[in-house]
């Protein structure tokens, strides 16, 4: 009797990655189930819904590559899309190739345990699914975790107050309230015009200045969409290949000290008035790994907000000084600099003057009190490992992968864990992640991952794990390649710094997308390489 609850692949979450799951693994003949904590799908983009959330890559490339029919006929109204258009995008997706039937909503995942004798994983969720299956796919997003910062007082407040990674469907009104809005990375950059145009006033409370440069956004041109959609297979075949699975006309780039400064101030301004913002970062080849040439750079941007935000001392405040330029995620904003020039906007320094409290009416900080109506949390995510962690992950012998990471995450080609046999990570700690074009490096582990499960299953296998040594060996390759970066040199959610207490790693693999494919290709050409079967002896690394 067939058990109804026995899958071959669970896939948690049904964001870009895990759709793709879902039906690549269909593709095998498979049964597959899917759960999903939101009531949609779409993943970042069904959660991050708060005012002004965009992408930040132009969206021909930010798209899956997977079927010429869907790449062909699907269009984007915006060169940067909004999260709606994304996340109708994803539906889309959901019902062309219809995969809804496969997929289970509101169904939070709370518990993943390994069962080592009969190799299968045992998945619960918080609404009582009981299920078991043999592989897991987990793709459960680098950004998906929140981070609530625990601030004296929240109970107390009267207001309202949102975090933006779980923004209402129904929307917030800002007419006629006081609004105040903690973060000023990427996702605070893009909220803060647009709440700024609607509220009665905006206070931005800023611990740390963020570098961001304009997004140039507009509506898709209609030769641009014409001329990727010719070339769709060659440009997607060129992403397959790049460092940033990206593609771009012309990665053709010097030394900042190549040039004389003259020089370098026009290629400056050039990429500034063209380029948008992650295409900027490339305008010298040793931005990312020189301090002298970052500071160039980075004082060229300070030069912009200066140009922008008339209040000489706001500026001032707003420039970032405390981290080289790119150490962050680069932040893309449409109109950010300019809404301080606003009379309803006030920026806060709570880098000078700490957040001491929430209170009924508002919040105070070391040195002022702010009456409030309403609180906007834009204070980020427990990064890569929060969602991973979050649903008490059982291995071997019962060991918990929270304890596991104790001292940091540790991989193997960053998607899978010793101890944890069967469990596949996508975008997981050690693997490119949101380094790179994630939807194009998901497809890319996925396809990776489902030809792994393909050859276990060809070949009768039941269990893969790694080892501990691989795992070391694959993390100093990790931090080698960080090690070469400016990275380092910023307190990011990239180190986990963002959260007290997190152990400081770095932990996505810089290599390179094309690298990192070699590598991934190379260890299972090499008669899989690291990987163990059915609990048999690991090669030794060489
Ligand atoms: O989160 P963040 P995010 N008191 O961690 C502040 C992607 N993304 O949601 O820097 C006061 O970057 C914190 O201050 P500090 C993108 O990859 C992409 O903005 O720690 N402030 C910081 O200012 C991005 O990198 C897009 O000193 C506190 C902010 O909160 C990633 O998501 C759009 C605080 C958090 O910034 C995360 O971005 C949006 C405290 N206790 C997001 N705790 C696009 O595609 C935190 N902060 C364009």
């Amino acid at each position: 009797m067939i058990d109804e609850n026995a899958y071959d692949v669970v896939v948690v979450g049904a964001g870009f990655s895990g759709l793709y799951a879902i039906h690549r693994v269909r593709q095998l003949g498979l049964r597959v189930r899917c759960f999903e904590a939101g009531d949609g799908v779409g993943g970042t983009w069904y959660w991050n819904r708060y005012p002004g959330a965009r992408v930040d890559i132009e969206s021909m490339q930010y798209s899956y590559s997977f079927d010429d029919g869907l790449q062909q006929e699907w269009r984007w109204p915006e060169y940067f899309s909004p999260q709606e258009d994304l996340e109708a995008y994803a539906n889309h997706v959901a019902d062309r190739f219809g995969l809804r039937s496969d997929i289970e909503l509101n169904a939070r995942v709370n518990r993943l345990a390994f069962d080592e004798r009969a190799n299968r994983w045992h998945v619960s969720t918080e609404n009582g699914h009981h299920v078991t299956a043999k592989y897991i796919v987990a793709a459960t997003g680098s950004l998906d975790a929140m981070n609530l910062p625990p601030f004296p007082g929240l109970e107390s407040f009267g207001g309202q107050w949102y975090h933006t990674a779980r923004w209402p469907k129904e929307g917030v009104r800002f007419d006629g309230k006081r609004v105040g809005l903690i973060g000023t990375g990427s996702t605070g950059i893009q909220a803060t015009p647009v709440i700024a145009q609607s509220a009665e006033h905006l206070f931005v409370f800023q611990r740390t200045a963020a570098y961001s440069l304009p997004a140039y956004n507009r509506p898709t041109d209609p030769a641009y969409e014409r001329a990727w959609k010719a070339d769709y297979p060659q440009r997607r075949a060129k992403m397959f290949g790049h460092f940033a699975a990206s593609y771009t006309e012309n990665d053709q780039y010097r030394s900042v000290f190549d040039y004389s400064p003259e020089e370098r101030q026009r290629i400056l301004e050039e990429a500034w008035a063209a380029r948008n913002g992650l295409l900027f970062m490339r305008t010298f080849s040793d931005i990312s790994t020189n301090l002298e040439a970052n500071e160039i750079v980075a004082e060229f941007v300070r030069g912009k907000i200066r140009a922008t935000v008339r209040d000489p001392k706001v500026a001032e405040l707003l420039c970032p000084t405390t981290y080289p330029i790119g150490a962050k995620r680069i932040c893309m904003d449409t109109g950010y600099f300019e809404a301080f020039n606003r009379d309803n906007v006030t920026l806060v320094d709570v880098r000078a003057n700490p957040l001491a409290e929430i209170t009924p009416t508002g919040l105070r900080t070391t040195a002022d009190e702010y009456d409030l109506d309403i609180i906007v949390f834009a204070t980020g995510f427990d990064a890569v490992t929060g969602s991973l962690t979050r649903m008490n992950v059982t291995g071997l012998g019962g060991l918990d992968l929270r304890e596991k990471w104790r001292d940091g995450p540790t991989t193997f080609l960053g998607f899978l864990v010793a101890g944890f046999p069967n469990l596949f990570m996508i975008h997981g700690p050690g693997s490119p992640g949101v380094l790179v074009q994630m939807i194009t490096g998901g497809e890319w582990q996925v396809d990776y991952v489902t030809k792994i499960i393909e050859d276990m299953e060809r070949s009768g296998r039941q269990r893969i794990d790694t080892a501990p040594e691989w795992e070391q060996r694959w993390n100093v390759e990790v931090e080698e390649a960080a090690k070469r970066t400016l990275y380092n040199y910023a307190d990011s959610w990239y180190v986990g710094a963002n959260i007290p207490g997190k152990p400081r790693i770095f932990m996505i693999y810089i290599g390179g997308f094309d690298r990192y494919i070699q590598r991934c290709t190379e260890q299972v050409a090499n008669g899989y390489e690291g990987f163990v079967f059915d609990g048999s002896v690991p090669a030794e690394p060489r």
